[in-house]
């Protein structure tokens, strides 16, 4: 366990090589469709990312992995604070697929507390309210809901139709707020608003920003004190990382937006630190924190154990207290301690397996740690609605283009608060972290931790994932719910790691302990070589890709078909 198996400068030497690859996957498509994929396929280079196409729209026809910005906002960013009530102002379906399906979990404090997360409210529009508008529907909807549970706050959420009719959302969550004597607000987050949930999570993290953060300014009497920014609880992770840090003598006064109560978030503008996991989803929101506050962020990651022990060093440095530290290292080696015979195991039966992770816009980054954990590669990762700052690093957003689909989100423009803003640190504290070689706002993505000449794929499309596992036949995929069952009916296991499969935590050593003992397994079952996909069995079930010929008009680009062929022979 001494080098990293991942180690970037190590160039990933395979019996295919990557370039073959790519151009695998590229054949099958047109002109038209090749040349913008071209683009979101990169042979990596860590030390010098190129660039790569990422955030921009999805060519229709292509199977995607992405959600929509509706997901990104109610779904991801806002859903998990569990005692405000969400209401989604739309047809019942957008409502029912935001509901509990995403492993963001909760435990009320104390008997009594409110959780509402059981609850999926909607509007149920009907074709009545798509002709006539659905505001009078809305304003009775949030009557009814107050009526029935008296929240502290309530938050409604626009879906398609809702912005194709004009219903004014929030002056609907104006008038209420003042009837109710509530916090009543709204978020045009329209499922089409942007080319994915992405943009979804911009428009939360203003909502959240406006109607939340800094509305109660009780006195933060911690010692030790931060927010974690862009950690949801899946499975748990929350909770390990909450126990982690207490047991440290850090204090989480609010996680966004994992477990968390109204009442924190309005309060966590007091804490001395921002600790952000998921650059893509909240990087905003450590943005306007630091200039309205003075409150300054760091990267962190806390799955793998060495990058969280490495997080707790960093979180130790920052606050620069040498009893602190102290107990953060005897934090580490205590715990290091307990899951170092789990891993030893593990390693020695994954050492040299191969991975690939498809995963939404931070976890294809932060798992390669893990699985650099127990000594096995990542031959190629991606994300699905990631930015380019995810993967190259945040040097390259002065130079980010920004484009029409970009530009439809609101940017807030922040200014310190009169009252309010304190640094955090004084100049002298900050330039003996300087001197220290401490950064702040410091994330490089994705591709500078990645082994030159691994393949990274921007928002890949089913085609492409199986010319992946057809070449290389990595040990495991990690990815969603909607190419798992087309994943292993391939012979090849799929964790998915956004739901993490009805298992977790996987967050802090706990988790990475868990980790480790799912991984070893499903790479080391021999359950998959028995698996035949059902078009190898009826070759009347298999499918290939076939391109018409060319058509004579240059403006048109080429249809694309499925024709059905009979292309393989059934297995003996
Ligand atoms: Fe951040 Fe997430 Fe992710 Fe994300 Fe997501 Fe998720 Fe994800 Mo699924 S906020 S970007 S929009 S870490 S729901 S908890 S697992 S795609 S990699």
């Amino acid at each position: 366990m001494t080098t990293s198996p991942n180690d970037p400068k190590a160039p990933l030497e395979l019996a295919v090589p990557v370039e073959q690859a790519r151009a695998a996957m590229l054949e099958a498509y047109s002109t038209k469709t090749r040349k913008k994929r071209e683009k979101q396929m990169i042979v990596n280079d860590p030390e010098s990312p190129p660039e790569i196409g990422a955030n921009s729209r999805t060519i229709p026809g292509i199977i995607t992995q992405r959600g929509c910005t509706y997901a990104g906002c109610r779904g991801v960013v806002i859903g998990p604070i569990h005692d405000i009530l969400h209401i989604t102002h739309g047809p019942i379906g957008c409502g029912f697929y935001s509901w509990l399906s995403r492993r963001n979990l909760v435990k009320p404090r104390n008997d009594g507390d409110t959780n509402y997360l059981q609850y999926c409210m909607s509007t149920d529009m009907q074709e009545s309210e798509i002709i006539f508008g659905g505001e009078k529907k809305l304003a009775a909807a949030i009557r009814e809901a107050y009526a029935l549970f008296k929240p502290k706050a309530i938050s409604v959420y626009a879906t398609c139709p809702v912005g194709l009719i004009g219903d004014d959302i929030h002056s609907v969550c104006r008038t209420a707020s003042e009837e109710l004597g509530i916090n009543v607000f709204g978020f045009s987050c329209e499922g089409y608003k942007g080319v994915s949930q992405s943009a979804g999570h911009h428009i939360a993290n203003n909502g959240v920003f406006k109607h939340m953060i800094g509305r109660d300014d009780t006195p933060n009497t911690h010692e030790f004190s931060i927010n974690i920014l862009g950690e949801y609880n899946i499975g748990g992770d929350a909770w390990e990382i909450d126990a982690l840090l207490a047991k440290c003598g850090i204090h989480v006064m609010a996680t966004l937006s994992g477990d968390v109560t109204y009442d924190q978030i309005t309060n966590c503008h007091t804490a001395q630190l921002n600790a952000v996991m998921c650059h893509r989803s909240i990087n905003y929101m450590a943005e306007m924190m630091d200039v309205k506050f003075g409150i300054p962020w760091i990267k962190v990651n806390f799955i793998g154990a060495e990058s969280t022990a490495k997080s707790l060093r960093k979180i130790a440095e920052y606050f620069g207290d040498e009893r602190l530290k102290a107990r953060v290292e005897a934090v580490i080696a205590e715990e290091m301690a307990a899951i170092r015979e789990v891993r030893e195991q593990v390693h020695s039966r994954c050492e040299g397996k191969t991975a690939a992770l498809f995963v939404g816009g931070s976890r294809a980054h932060h798992y390669q740690d893990l699985f650099s954990d127990i000594g096995m590669v990542t031959i190629s990762a991606g994300y699905e609605f990631a930015h380019r700052d995810d993967y190259e690093g945040r040097d390259v957003l002065p130079g980010i283009k920004i484009d029409a689909d970009s530009r439809n989100i609101e940017e807030l423009h922040v200014e310190p608060d009169p009252q309010r803003f304190q640094p955090r640190k004084s100049e002298a504290e900050l330039a003996r972290l300087q001197a220290a070689g401490f950064s702040f706002k410091d994330y490089d993505g994705m591709m500078r931790e990645m082994r030159r000449r691994s393949l990274v794929i921007d928002d890949i499309s089913h085609h492409e994932m199986e010319k992946l596992i057809e070449i290389y036949r990595p040990d495991i995929i990690c990815s969603g719910i909607k190419d798992k069952f087309v994943v292993e009916k391939m012979g090849v296991p799929c964790k998915q790691l956004h739901s993490y499969d009805y298992a977790g935590p996987y967050a802090a050593f706990t988790g990475a302990a868990n980790f480790y003992r799912e991984i070893d397994r499903m790479v080391n079952s021999k359950l998959w070589k028995y698996t035949s996909p059902p078009w190898k069995r009826s070759p009347e079930l298999a499918a290939r890709l076939t391109m018409p010929p060319k058509r004579e008009k240059a403006n048109v680009d080429e249809p694309k078909r499925y024709a059905r062929t009979a292309a393989e022979p059934a297995e003996a």
